[in-house]
């Protein structure tokens, strides 16, 4: 049965250890359709997390400000299609934690190298009545999960490989990040962090 991390949120660990060969060759995969790349942030910077998709549409951010989008807007290429198995892990995962009939059409993912970090934010771009399963692959990281204000603390919850996180309801807004990544080397992915977070946008 998962962890409760915080209302409607619940960790489910290694949930995902037995997939981690299928899914880390799907990133692959998906990621010679569709490059990962670091982005521009409307603020003039570059994300220090490179991101691909697979799925109805992806996340992009530039200069103009970020939004979901159905084509890469470099390319005019649509996103690969999201594995079917990989839907149906995140409709059981989801099912785990309580939340029924869960059917995402979108999976970002984000790439980490050692370094790497994602700062404090919320996901509200999505539809805000499904929850989201994030899977993690690879390097340990501490994810920072904080309050409903930007302002409230944050906790430090390490995610390691095959971790999955769901959260929904009273948690979906919750203002959370990635501390910055520390140097290894992963026996499945080398000197690499991988998260998957599926989500239903459409
Ligand atoms: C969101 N990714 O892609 S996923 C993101 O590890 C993102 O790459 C992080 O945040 C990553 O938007 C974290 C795990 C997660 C867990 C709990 C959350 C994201 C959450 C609770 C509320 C909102
Ligand atoms: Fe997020």
């Amino acid at each position: 049965l998962p962890d409760v991390l915080d209302t409607g949120a619940y960790i489910l660990r290694g949930h995902a250890v037995g997939h981690a060969a299928d899914m880390i060759a799907g990133i692959r995969a998906i990621a010679r359709a569709m490059p990962f790349r670091r982005m521009a942030t409307p603020g003039g910077g570059r994300m220090s997390v490179a991101m691909t998709a697979c799925g109805a549409g992806g996340w992009w951010s530039d200069a103009r400000g970020y939004r979901y989008v159905a084509r890469d807007p470099e390319t005019g290429r649509p996103w690969p299609a999201m594995p079917e198995a990989w839907r149906d892990f995140a409709t059981e995962a989801a099912r785990q934690a309580g939340y029924e009939g869960f059917v995402p059409d979108v999976c970002l993912i984000n790439g980490y190298r050692p370094g790497a970090r994602m700062g404090l934010h919320q996901d509200r771009d999505e539809r805000l009545d499904a929850p989201v399963v994030s899977v993690s692959f690879g390097l340990p990281a501490i994810f920072q999960w904080g309050g409903q204000r930007r302002s409230d603390p944050l906790r430090r919850v390490p995610l390691r490989h095959g971790d999955v996180v769901v959260w929904g309801g009273p948690s979906r807004l919750v203002f959370h990040g990635v501390a910055i990544l520390r140097a290894g080397d992963h026996a499945v992915t080398g000197p690499c962090r991988y998260n998957l977070t599926f989500r239903r946008v459409g």
